[in-house]
Order: C-alpha cells, then sequence, then structure tokens
C-alpha cells in the first residue's frame, strides 16, 4: 500500500483549545503522524513516500471542494492576524464571535474588514487554532490526498493520505473540529475526475464527518456515509443525525448512522456492516475512508471502546467492498496507541 505522508504537518502545533471556558492543551499534536508513521516502519508495512504534485493541479484539486474566498482567507489568515497587533505573533489565532444562521438575523454575505470578525465566519468553534504554519500544513496535507487518489487512479489498490491537520470537519468554507481543508472530500473529488462515475465515502471517525456531508449533501455522484457518536450528545452536535439523506440531486445519498455513547466493538460492526451494505447497493467504483482511531476505548475525548485487536477486522470488513481505496488519516488522541491501530487496520484490509 502506497502511504503519502505529510511533510509539513509539525508546521501546525496548536497549543491550546477553548473548553468548557478554559484552555485546555490541544489533542490534535504533531505525535499523532509522528507515531503512525513510527508504526508503520516497525512493521514494514506500506511504501512511504511524499507528495509529488504540481501547484496548478493542487490549487484546482482543493478548489474541486473548497470555495475561493475561504481558501485566500487561510492563507492570509496568519499575517493579517499578526497585523491586527504584532503580539499576536506570540499566540494562536481563534474565532471568539460568529454569524448565527440567517434566520436570526445575521449576514454571512457581506464580510467583514475586521479580521476576528472573518476568523468567526469562517469558522465553527474555539477549538481549532490557527498559527503561522497551518496553511502550510494543511496545503501539503491536501497534497497527500490528492497523491494518494493520484496513486489509486493509477492502479493501486489502495493508498493512505497519513496527514494532519485532519480534514472531514472542514465544509466549503469553513474550518472546524481540528480541520481546515477536508482531505478525503478532496480525494474523493478526484477520483470523480479522474473518471469514477461514483465514489463512496465511508467515515468511521467517532464524529460525524459534517464537512464531507455538507460537500456532497446535493451530489448523487458520491454517496457519504458516517458511523459516529450521536450528535445529540457528542460533538459536532449540529449535524449528524439519522433523518439526514441528501437533498436535491442528492437524495438518498447521505447515511448517517448515528450511536450511542459507549458503543462496543459487536454493535459499533453491525452498523459498520450496515454501512458496507447500503454501500453496495449504491455500486461505487471506488471508496475513500476517512480513518479516525477515536472509536479506541482509550481516546481521551471519546466515546466508543474498540480494542486494538478490532481494527484489523475494521480492515477486513472495508477490503471486502472490493474497491481501490484511499484513507485520510482523521482523528485518534490516545497517541501511545494511534500508530498500532493505525497499522492494524490497514494491516487487516490489506491482507
Ligand atoms: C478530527 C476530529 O476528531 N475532530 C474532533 C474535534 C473535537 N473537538 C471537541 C473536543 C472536545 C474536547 N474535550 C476536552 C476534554 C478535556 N478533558
Ligand atoms: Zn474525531
Amino acid at each position: 500500500m502506497k502511504i503519502i505522508h505529510n511533510p509539513l504537518h509539525a508546521l501546525h502545533h496548536g497549543r491550546e483549545e477553548m473548553f468548557r471556558g478554559r484552555m485546555v492543551a490541544c489533542h490534535e499534536v504533531p505525535a499523532r503522524q509522528d507515531f503512525v508513521l513510527a508504526a508503520l516502519r516497525q512493521r514494514g508495512f506500506g511504501l512511504l513516500q511524499e507528495p509529488v504534485v504540481n501547484a496548478a493541479d493542487l490549487d484546482h484539486a482543493i478548489a474541486g471542494v473548497h470555495v475561493e474566498a475561504y481558501t485566500q482567507f487561510l492563507a492570509g489568515a496568519w499575517d493579517e492576524w499578526v497585523a491586527m497587533d504584532p503580539t499576536n505573533a506570540q499566540r494562536d489565532a481563534l474565532p471568539s464571535v460568529w454569524p448565527l444562521p440567517s434566520r436570526h438575523g445575521f449576514r454571512t454575505d457581506a464580510l467583514p474588514r475586521n479580521f476576528a470578525a472573518r476568523l468567526g465566519r469562517f469558522g465553527f468553534d474555539a477549538g481549532t487554532p490557527l498559527m503561522r504554519g497551518t496553511w502550510a500544513a494543511a496545503r501539503a496535507g491536501a497534497a497527500c490526498a490528492f497523491s494518494a487518489a493520484r496513486c489509486v487512479l493509477q492502479g493501486e489498490r489502495a493508498a493512505f493520505a497519513l496527514t494532519r491537520p485532519p480534514g472531514h470537519h472542514a465544509g466549503p468554507d469553513f474550518f472546524g473540529g481540528y480541520c481546515f481543508l477536508n482531505n478525503a472530500a478532496i480525494a474523493a473529488q478526484a477520483m470523480r475526475d479522474g473518471g469514477h462515475a461514483k465514489v463512496a465515502v465511508l467515515d468511521i471517525d467517532y464524529h460525524h464527518g459534517n464537512g464531507t456531508q455538507t460537500i456532497f449533501y446535493e451530489r448523487p455522484d458520491v454517496f457519504t456515509v458516517s458511523l459516529h457518536g450521536d450528535p445529540s450528545t457528542e460533538y459536532p452536535f449540529f449535524l449528524g443525525y439519522a433523518d439526514e439523506q441528501g437533498a436535491g440531486a442528492g437524495q438518498g445519498c447521505n447515511l448517517n448512522i448515528p450511536l450511542p455513547r459507549g458503543t462496543d466493538f459487536k454493535a459499533w460492526h453491525q452498523a459498520l456492516e450496515q454501512g458496507l451494505h447500503a454501500i453496495a447497493q449504491f455500486a461505487p467504483s471506488a471508496l475513500v475512508v476517512p480513518m479516525g482511531l477515536d472509536t479506541f476505548k482509550g481516546d481521551p475525548i471519546s466515546g466508543f471502546t474498540l480494542e486494538s485487536a478490532d481494527y484489523r477486522v475494521v480492515g477486513q470488513a472495508l477490503a471486502s467492498l472490493n474497491l481501490p481505496t484511499v484513507f485520510t488519516f482523521e482523528g485518534g488522541y490516545a497517541v501511545d496507541e494511534v500508530g498500532t491501530n493505525a497499522v492494524n487496520l490497514l494491516q487487516g484490509f490489506w491482507q
């Protein structure tokens, strides 16, 4: 399996996230990718490489998923943050004011000149710090996703975009949930552009893949499935319910399987089988798996109870679809085990 890893990921290294009125240490840390890479090396699994993509192709791939006003904002955000106040160079940027949905009277079409206002316009939580290297890291991550898709388009059975920051919470024009560019969506769109008429996305992160769902919600060509903690109690709270089935031409092309906090592997595996069955019915010719390992029992911010050995079974189940597959690295915050769990899954898939 080709493993495309992000050489610039550590340029994004948030220090603190806002949680319930106080600042706590970031969960989404550079060691996460380092530990996965170390586990791959230690177990001799996969062919490791860095992305090779020209800038124009990469911009095109990102623009297939994100709106220009948003990527331009991200590209210049750090400089604007520091221009506001030179001492800002010493701290990460986090939003603290947001527009409510337009039914409350707020406008999102009139983009304020004030940077803090635009940070809230484009971000949906205060847990996703942006810093000097965020854009470079996220853009190189998008290159990993695009490169992984190209590997598969060229005939590889599977490729893994090993990158952070993660992507599945990022939407057409918003960041949040530690995510800035939606790597899984970029890979799915690249597979579409590369000739796959129907692509499925099967999101197995603990948290609902709200960004991916929103990106493809009205499209019939990309079937999005997500298994996740019930949003009525779990982040991201405001999307991920079972009655969200797609809209317009995409009606029927979204499947959410929310599961209660505390769900064990037996019940989770049944939900996975349900997702796999729905994907088989859709009959895609390619698959993207946003691979979160935060379903692990030891995860510090999540509530399922999968064990390390279970991830092999997950990989085997995913392989049963028999589709060319791109994996993207999403959540998973039990840093000591994240490498073992990721490689268990990929090995289970590969065997
Ligand atoms: C990609 C991904 O998995 N994003 C998850 C974002 C979750 N953000 C909210 C996390 C709430 C953190 N709770 C802190 C508990 C401190 N004890
Ligand atoms: Zn997650």
